[in-house]
């Protein structure tokens, strides 16, 4: 039998989901992205789980989509690109954008293409230092997909995202760091220990008002300053209906750590 391209472990609140095709630096075909969905699925059924962590094994992270799949012969109908991003990609993304639990991504080699763009659009991304960035599509005649024209000028300013775009340069961790792409850039060797003690604490945390959190946030790139003041009035309303926040406020007054249940 051969290897899953996807594997997923849960423990103590935190979902381990490794992109696992090593070979191919852990591009997507249509069986990972059947995989991954499926997972993210289980993900997002689970009540347990509090936060979710996704790398890729070997030494590259992804480099999004299996080209091996798209080599026709000049004579063949060109692939319809369109359908393999509205039916693969976009649910892709818009799961973990919209999943309403912490996503932290530990990049923990190249990250190319799609796989860079899938890195970026995680709540929390980690990098180790030896790991970079690739918006490889101009390279193919591809624009940047999976969030990339939304997300990189979001994150790094437009006339990064237009030299990174355009260019396709390999923009390495300290770098992606420096210009405000992810959280942090961390020594190879500590990535997954420091992911995981993130993703860990994460999950004893609050969960639902992270998740409001991340809401407001995700939606301020389109909203004026009066809409979002409205927004966070809708949901600290429902953050304050929560269980965790009574139980922040009892443990704050009692001078004793809280016991946050997710709830
Ligand atoms: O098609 C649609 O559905 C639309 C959606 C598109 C989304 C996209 O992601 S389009 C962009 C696709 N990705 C790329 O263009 C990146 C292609 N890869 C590279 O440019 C390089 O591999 C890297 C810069 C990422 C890494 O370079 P390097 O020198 O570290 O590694 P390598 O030797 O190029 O790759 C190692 C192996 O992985 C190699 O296989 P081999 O020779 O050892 O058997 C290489 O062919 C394979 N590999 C790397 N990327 C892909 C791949 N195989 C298939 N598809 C890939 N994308």
């Amino acid at each position: 039998m051969s290897e899953p391209s996807i594997l997923l472990e849960i423990d103590q609140g935190v979902a381990l989901l490794t992109l696992n095709r090593p070979a191919n630096l852990n591009s997507f075909n249509a069986e990972m992205h059947d995989q991954m969905r499926a997972a993210l699925s289980q993900v997002r059924k689970d009540a347990s789980v509090r936060a979710l962590v996704i790398t890729g094994s070997g030494r590259g992270f992804c480099a999004g989509q299996d080209l091996g799949d798209r080599n026709v012969a000049a004579s063949d109908a060109a692939p319809d690109l369109g359908e393999s991003i509205e039916k693969r990609y976009n649910p892709m993304l818009r799961t973990l954008r919209d999943l309403p639990l912490p996503v932290i991504c530990a990049v923990n080699g190249v990250a190319a293409g799609a796989g860079a763009n899938i890195a970026l659009a995680c709540d929390i991304t980690l990098a180790a230092r030896s790991a970079s960035f690739i918006q490889a599509f101009c390279k193919i005649g591809l624009i940047p997909d999976s969030g990339g024209t939304w997300t990189l000028p979001r994150l790094a300013g437009m006339a990064r995202a237009k030299g990174m775009a355009l260019l396709g340069d390999k923009i390495p961790a300290e770098q992606a760091e420096s210009w405000g792409m992810i959280w942090q850039c961390v020594d190879d060797e500590k990535l997954m220990e420091e992911t995981m003690k993130l993703a860990r604490h994460l999950a004893t945390q609050p969960t639902k008002g992270l998740a409001l959190i991340k809401r407001a946030l995700n939606a301020s790139a389109n909203n004026t300053f009066d809409e979002q003041l409205d927004l966070e009035r809708d949901l600290q309303r429902l953050a304050g209906r929560t269980d965790d926040y009574r139980e922040g406020v009892a443990a704050f007054m009692e001078k004793r750590q809280p016991s946050f249940k997710g709830q």
